[in-house]
């Protein structure tokens, strides 16, 4: 009997030692970031302590009272310390709980987290061998040459016909998956020359180890222009129109890359995805012209490249793009192509000053929103509020612009005050770990426009968020926290017979779509923001994307670069 007893004191001690487990950023805090750990809602209005390693109380504060977030349906209250700056490894206990929580503050918190975020494309390049030197473990043969990429009908034209091949190696695969799609290459590949643009003394700090490290360009940069080199051999040099994406009939089986030889083909052009590059390009000419040693007539070929694409989209300013019957892979569909005007003119103008692209940066013609790859207007939001060479005038757009960007910036802040989470996300879309890492990038826009550390603390939670701070308790990056992801639905990851995924992969998150993927009633939950399975079957909450790790690459580098090089 008394074997029973305290079999079940046992039991009922881990359940309360479970059930009470705090919730935060799994990394720590640097220490001029917003501190907080959240506890389950009987912690409400609780007295609580932060002492350091002797043993001596740093901190004393109060819980607040509890509240429920409707994403979730789970009640929390939070325990906040944000006054605590001391760099050091703390432990916060709480009146009526046994465990104390550990608690690191450090400058470098997210430095080791965004050099992996980075790498992680390394990983993902296709063509080539991934060397030992540089992936250790991860090595693999070279997948994908795409040296004989064959013109698939709906993209045949008098130069090129249906069957015949082009050459189209490198870039980067673009998710679980081993195609390569322009229409997400291009946000993606904006989002890490925008970082290049914005944060260049961090940038120039952080050492890869990839196989450029070493030369004249930081190697954020140089990961970078293995896609832009990718992209540009997706224009066709007889009209200038880009092939909507480079795939394979269908999604192959789980295995290596070296192992899928299924023909791979070019699809055809579409607007969006033309546009989408001319923007791309354009951005890209005016970073590289910064750092032009290693790259020496690459400056002059994406300028080339966009106003060349520019010429096909106005001949062909509505051609969107339609799977045909034969091709069953992802899609990057978009049917509102305002957004795509918007962002390419913009990016043309700022790059030629030429008035014809200015006439297109029509403000009215589209709506703002946070950045995704179907909605990229905000993108030229944020290079026409960073124009500083002078060269295109913009000084009335600059105003628009700025209006329309904290418009969005302050419907986040509000979110973000009044959530039980603190975090600014309202809709779980696929992929809603970079719908965090998105409005994170938009609130540092909105920071950098008025140095209203609002829209700092409010971009720092959407880092907390994605490292922990969520309902789920997960750290949704690979390999950084106490629990990450570790049955990511990516290729390589699942066939490499090695237990631990490639670490610095952003795993998409919680979401209803397509909650059928692992079968049915598999979800644990019907809240958005709980529905999440940490499982290789779970396409639609655990793949990963480029797309989705080039946002957590801008906010990391940005809040490492905002603390450590800024004036906050
Ligand atoms: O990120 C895309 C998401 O917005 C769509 O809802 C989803 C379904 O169409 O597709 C996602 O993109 C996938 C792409 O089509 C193929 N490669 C993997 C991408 C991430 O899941």
């Amino acid at each position: 009997m008394l074997k029973k007893i305290k079999c079940l004191i046992v039991l009922f001690s881990v359940f309360i030692s479970f059930s009470s487990a705090q919730i935060g950023n799994q990394l720590g805090y640097h220490p001029k970031a917003e501190k907080r750990l959240f506890y389950p809602g009987q912690f409400a209005n609780t007295d609580f302590k932060v002492l350091d390693m002797k043993g001596d109380v740093v901190f004393e504060g109060t819980t607040s009272s509890d509240k429920e977030w409707e994403y979730s349906g789970t009640s929390v209250c939070l325990a906040d310390f944000s006054t605590l700056s001391k760099k050091g490894q703390y432990e916060l206990i709480i009146k009526g709980r046994n465990d104390a929580d550990p608690i690191l503050i450090s400058t470098s918190i997210y430095e080791d987290l965004s050099k992996a975020l980075v790498k992680s494309f390394y990983h993902a390049r296709v063509s080539v061998e991934i060397l030992k030197e540089f992936a250790g473990e991860y090595a693999r043969p070279a997948g994908h040459p795409d040296d004989k990429v064959i013109i698939h009908s709906s993209a045949a034209s008098k130069q090129r016909a249906a069957g015949s091949t082009i050459s189209s190696p490198g870039g980067w695969y673009d998710a679980g998956d081993f195609n390569k799609y322009i229409v997400n290459s291009s946000i993606t590949t904006y989002s890490m020359l925008h970082a290049v643009e914005m944060y260049p003394e961090r940038v120039k700090l952080m050492n890869l180890n990839i196989p450029e490290s070493g030369n004249a360009t930081p190697d954020l940069l140089d990961e970078t222009i293995v896609n832009i080199k990718w992209m540009l051999t997706m224009q066709d040099p007889n009209d200038g129109g880009v092939y909507h994406k480079l795939t394979s009939k269908k999604f192959c089986g789980i295995k290596m890359p070296h192992k899928d030889l299924s023909d791979r083909y070019v699809v055809m052009k579409s607007t969006a995805a033309t546009l989408d590059f001319a923007a791309t390009m354009a951005k890209a000419a005016r970073v590289i012209k910064d750092y032009k040693t290693d790259y020496q007539a690459l400056e002059k070929e994406c300028e080339t490249a966009a106003h060349y694409a520019w010429l096909w989209a106005m001949a062909n300013p509505s051609v969107l793009y339609k799977q045909a019957d034969d091709i069953k892979t992802g899609q990057y569909k978009d049917d509102k192509i305002a957004d795509e005007w918007f962002w390419a003119a913009s990016e043309l103008y700022l790059l030629s000053s030429d008035k014809k692209y200015l006439k297109k940066v029509d403000f009215d013609s589209t709506n703002f929103g946070v950045p995704q790859w179907g909605r990229v207007s905000s993108l030229g939001l944020y290079s026409i509020l960073t124009q500083n060479d002078g060269k295109a005038k913009v000084s009335g757009e600059k105003k628009t612009a700025k209006k329309k960007l904290l418009f969005q910036a302050d419907k986040l802040v509000k979110e973000f005050e009044n959530s039980a989470y603190r975090i600014s996300i309202t809709k779980f879309p696929w992929g809603s770990n970079s719908e965090v890492a998105n409005q994170g990038v938009l609130l540092l826009q909105a920071y950098h426009l008025t140095n209203d550390s609002k829209y700092l603390k409010a971009a720092d939670a959407c880092a907390s968020y994605i490292l922990g701070a969520n309902p789920l308790d997960y750290s949704f990056v690979t390999g950084f926290g106490r629990k990450s992801p570790m049955h990511i639905h990516e290729r390589r990851s699942e066939s490499d017979g090695i237990d631990a995924p490639v670490p610095g992969l952003l795993a998409g998150g919680p979401t209803l779509q397509a909650q059928h993927d692992c079968g049915k009633n598999k979800y644990p939950s019907e809240f958005p923001a709980m529905s999440y399975l940490d499982k290789e079957c779970s396409f639609s909450t655990n793949e990963i994307a480029i797309n989705w790790n080039a946002a957590a690459v801008y906010l990391f580098i940005g809040l490492e670069s905002i603390y450590n090089e800024g004036n906050y």
